[in-house]
């Protein structure tokens, strides 16, 4: 114990001393960002009771979770040195830029996957294959060097991850890029037309009409911001002309198939079971934009795209195309849809400003959270199918609970057991509620007791996710909590904090908090599926790599003019070139094979003073363009720990005057 270091728990305790209520603290400071904007209800709940004051009536029953000392039994939480996790997670990195593999229910981060930032590890946006993957400038150039990922899904097979695929969104370039999940890379980005803050994605789960195709085929991209059509510099003080869009993507070739014009932002999205629907939760569909136009009206919408009636509407001609890009865009705008026999959307109004749209496993429900107001509605799918079969003459009927579950909903899980998990970003707690019971109390059974527990988190979470819980394989057994502050859970390491990823049992009809995860900021949406949904190759196919050089002897320096082309090969403890030499304006392009098949057997590749590190994997080929600008001698050498001889393993180049 020391003395001399106060640790986190000290500081908690000290502060407790001054007096300083810290939960209570953290939501007058997170309430103080909406005051004035209509939230519902104003939370001043002592902190020894944090469940009682936001719940409503119907929770009378549920108790403080803060009071609960059970203790998880769940196999696989902490896995002695050498087991393996029993899921993987994929998480989305924020504005790092990445996606990070986690191992669940330890939390153990295994991997960083690159996809719109440069990466320093592997050299991601130094070689000419991930340039060529992130877009390039006529000058080589990176095109960006700045991406935002929120939300990451996966392909799907029969209502379950098929483990092919994993798509992210990138929010301020609006570029969505593609994972192999075989491999762990991003293989392709694509920049969407027409749209800005492209923000929530699903892929669909079934193909809309053919129901031959059981498998991921779309995926969906929701566009958050108002922008003038097209962005040129028109229209720019008429925010009435502005709109945004949902578009969406051919998951094979990564094309942007359509898009539709709609009313409001377009925060999350969320994609049925049988194909049929997608949804985006509409924020500001009064379509302001200033602030406080933008919380005016007092119901916004959950959006329902048609998807088979879209691409009827594409393949029939009916679209217009914005500015440069060849898009079709058909209208899906309210006031153009209110015939339910001819609609291609459908609005369905929910308490104003909602955050987050989630399917149900059971693929009956779709639940948007209320943001400001303290509530989860639920939408019943088929409903909205019979509006628009003509046999539902109101669409605001498909809704059939909005009820109250605590202050700042934002997003929900499910544990295939008709439970749903909602965060409440004021409340620092995360709400269990039965959405039968939710639809029966809606219905007028005020007995009918739907909050099922509460648990309080550390603190503010914004998405949650539990095991498989986004697949109709929900297995009930994990939740994990991203908790965009962690103010004292940590070490303080100065002003920056990391995230507190938590992890909660829901095996059980009461939640268990299991475990605080820090990571690197700033985490918002994940997914949690069984490792074995997964076959990752952990050595390439060099053929698949048409630069590859495939033996030692082969490789070699070719010149033409000043453009210089070097193969070359790696294989533990060289390289298959000890020296190469060129002159000073000479345009190089290196190839670099790793001809090592052992598994785990990667090396790097560094030449100093020209910028270069990028690392190969067994099997794989790797290239990097670069000018001799600088006579001298370059010691080129493997930046990855690769063999007892690591150290020696390096390339003299010459570069003369
Ligand atoms: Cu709630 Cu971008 Cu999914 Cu963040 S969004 S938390
Ligand atoms: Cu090769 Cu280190
Ligand atoms: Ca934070």
């Amino acid at each position: 114990m020391s003395q001399t270091k106060p640790t986190a728990s000290d500081l908690a305790q000290a502060e407790a001393s001054k007096g300083l209520d810290r939960r209570r603290f953290l939501n007058s400071a997170a309430l103080a960002g909406v005051a004035g904007v209509g939230l519902a209800a104003c939370n001043d709940k002592p902190a020894s009771a944090p469940a009682a004051a936001s719940a409503p009536p119907a929770a009378g029953s549920a108790t403080a979770a803060a009071a609960s000392t059970a203790v998880s039994t769940q196999a696989g939480l902490h896995p002695k040195p050498g087991e393996l996790d029993v899921y993987y997670g994929l998480w989305s990195g924020g504005h790092t830029g990445d996606v990070r593999v986690l191992g669940f229910p330890s939390g153990r981060e295994l991997l960083r996957i690159p996809c719109f930032v440069p990466d320093a590890l592997v050299g991601w946006g130094i070689t000419n294959e991930s340039k060529a993957v992130m877009g390039t400038k006529p000058d080589g150039s990176l095109r960006y060097t700045v991406g935002d990922t929120h939300h990451v899904h996966a392909s799907y097979k029969d209502g379950d991850y098929d483990g092919r695929y994993a798509w992210v969104n990138d929010k301020i370039n609006s570029r969505i890029a593609r994972m192999r999940l075989d491999y762990f890379v991003c293989d392709k980005i694509t920049e969407l037309p027409n749209v800005q803050g492209f923000h929530g994605i699903f892929p669909d789960k079934r193909d809309p009409v053919d129901p031959a195709i059981n498998h991921t085929t779309r995926v969906f991209c929701g566009g958050e911001f108002h922008v003038p059509l097209p962005n040129n510099g028109q229209d720019l003080d008429k925010p009435e002309n502005y709109r945004a869009m949902m578009t969406c993507v051919d998951a094979e070739s990564m094309e942007v198939r359509w898009q539709v014009l709609i009313d409001g932002n377009c925060d999350l999205l969320a994609t049925s079971y049988d194909g049929k629907l997608a949804a985006t939760n509409q924020y500001n569909t009064e379509g302001g934009v200033k602030f406080a136009d933008m919380m005016s009206a007092e119901k916004d919408a959950c959006l329902f795209y048609n998807i088979a009636r879209i691409e009827q509407a594409v393949k029939d001609g009916k679209f217009k195309t914005y500015g440069d890009s060849k898009v079709p865009v058909v209208d899906g705008t309210k006031k153009s849809n209110t015939d339910p026999k001819t609609a291609l959307t459908a609005y369905v109004p929910v308490p104003k400003n909602p955050h987050g749209v989630n399917a149900s496993p059971d693929g009956k429900y779709f639940i948007c959270s209320g943001k400001l107001s303290p509530t989860g509605t639920v939408i019943e799918l088929q409903k909205v199918l019979d509006w628009f079969d003509g046999k539902l003459d109101d669409v605001a009927k498909a809704v059939v609970a909005d009820v109250e579950i605590g202050l700042g909903p934002l997003h929900t899980a499910f544990d295939g057991r008709g439970n749903a998990f909602t965060t409440l970003f004021l409340d620092s707690q995360v709400v269990k509620w039965n959405i039968e019971a939710a639809i029966k109390f809606a219905a007028g059974d005020k007995n009918a007791k739907y909050v099922v527990d509460r648990l309080d988190v550390h603190y503010q979470p914004g998405h949650l996710n539990a095991s498989q819980s986004e697949t109709k394989n929900a297995d009930g057994k994990w939740l994990a909590v991203g908790c965009k502050f962690s103010k004292d859970r940590f070490l303080p390491v100065g002003p920056l904090h990391p995230e507190n990823e938590q992890i909660i049992d829901i095996s059980g009809e009461k939640m268990i908090l299991t475990g605080d995860h820090s990571v690197r900021g700033e985490p918002h949406d994940f997914i949690i599926f069984k490792r074995e949904l997964l076959r990752p190759k952990q050595v390439y196919n060099i053929d698949d790599f048409p630069n590859a050089t495939k033996d030692a002897t082969s490789g070699g320096i070719t010149r033409n003019g000043k453009q210089v082309t070097v193969k070359m090969t790696s294989q533990a403890p060289s390289f298959s070139m000890t020296e190469f030499r060129f002159k000073k304006g000479d345009i190089v392009t290196l190839h670099l094979t790793n001809l090592d098949k052992v598994e785990d057997l990667t090396h790097g590749f560094a030449i100093p003073k020209h910028n270069v590190n990028f690392i190969v994997n067994p099997q794989e080929t790797k290239s990097v363009t670069f000018v001799c600008d600088k006579p001298g001698v370059y010691w080129c050498y493997c930046t990855h720990f690769c063999h007892a001889l690591h150290l020696e393993m390096r390339s003299r180049m010459i570069v003369e005057a």
